[in-house]
């Protein structure tokens, strides 16, 4: 039987493996990237490895807080040498669809800012291309108006669901709304994200185009390890 949670740890081991001492290092949210916090967390301990952080999420602050990994404020300027962060899908070519864990704007910020976008993940992440499947890609968008944002992204092709528990629609940290936008299939999510993010009162959009730099997928015991070219 596939083992998805000692993947996810290999690929994080692997990812965690590039981090050097006196580097500024953006940390992913979601549960893989939840293992490289942790690891980084031992390294700082057994190794007085020397880094700062800058979290993709409020539960990512968290976490790294409780393991030592000294952090940025959001507040100050910040130029990363190197994010680490998984993703829901990704494909050979790098394009990835974030979200899932409803982080997605501000993981955009933070893995934006760095010098070299390490993606981790289990072997079920890699799909390619990366809309031959059916996905639903995360937009957060802004409370005002959503009813009104959601029928926009509708017209795009999609079934478009608000993300709730029970009831409760569910707030990211920057106090938006996410719908998920279900796609049967899509062709160029280059055009889709461009899409999206140009829809009135969306925040931001899951699908990340151009900003890997380096892909790590876990298969088993193995590491599948690609850098990703401009090729989207
Ligand atoms: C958080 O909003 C996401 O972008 C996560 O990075 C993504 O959903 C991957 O999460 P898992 O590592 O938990 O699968």
């Amino acid at each position: 039987m596939v083992d998805r949670e000692s993947e996810k740890k290999l690929a994080a081991r692997h990812a965690v493996g590039y981090v050097r001492d006196g580097m500024k290092v953006g940390l992913g949210s979601g549960t893989t990237a939840a293992y490289a916090i942790r690891l980084l967390g031992e390294r700082i301990e057994r190794e007085g490895l020397e880094i700062v952080g800058v979290a993709t999420s409020t539960a990512s602050s968290e976490l790294a807080i409780s393991v030592g990994i000294p952090l940025v404020s959001h507040l100050d300027e910040f130029e990363l040498d190197l994010a680490i962060d998984g993703t829901d899908r990704v494909d050979r070519a790098g394009r990835l669809i974030k979200g899932g864990g409803g982080a997605l704007l501000h993981e955009r910020i933070v893995d934006g800012a760095a010098a070299r976008f390490l993606v981790i993940g289990d072997a079920s992440k890699l799909v390619d291309p990366l809309g031959s499947q059916p996905i639903s890609i995360p937009v957060e968008v802004f409370v005002l108006g959503w009813k009104n944002t959601l029928r926009r992204l509708e017209r795009l092709g999609c079934k478009p669901k608000l993300r709730s528990v029970g009831k409760i629609p569910s707030l990211t940290d920057e106090g938006n709304y996410t719908i998920d936008c279900g796609f049967d299939s899509f062709d160029d999510s280059l055009k889709l994200a461009n899409l999206m993010r140009s829809t009135i009162g969306v925040a931001d959009c899951g699908l990340f185009i151009g900003m890997a730099t380096q892909v790590i997928i876990a298969r088993s015991t193995q590491i599948e390890e690609f850098t990703v070219g401009a090729c989207w």
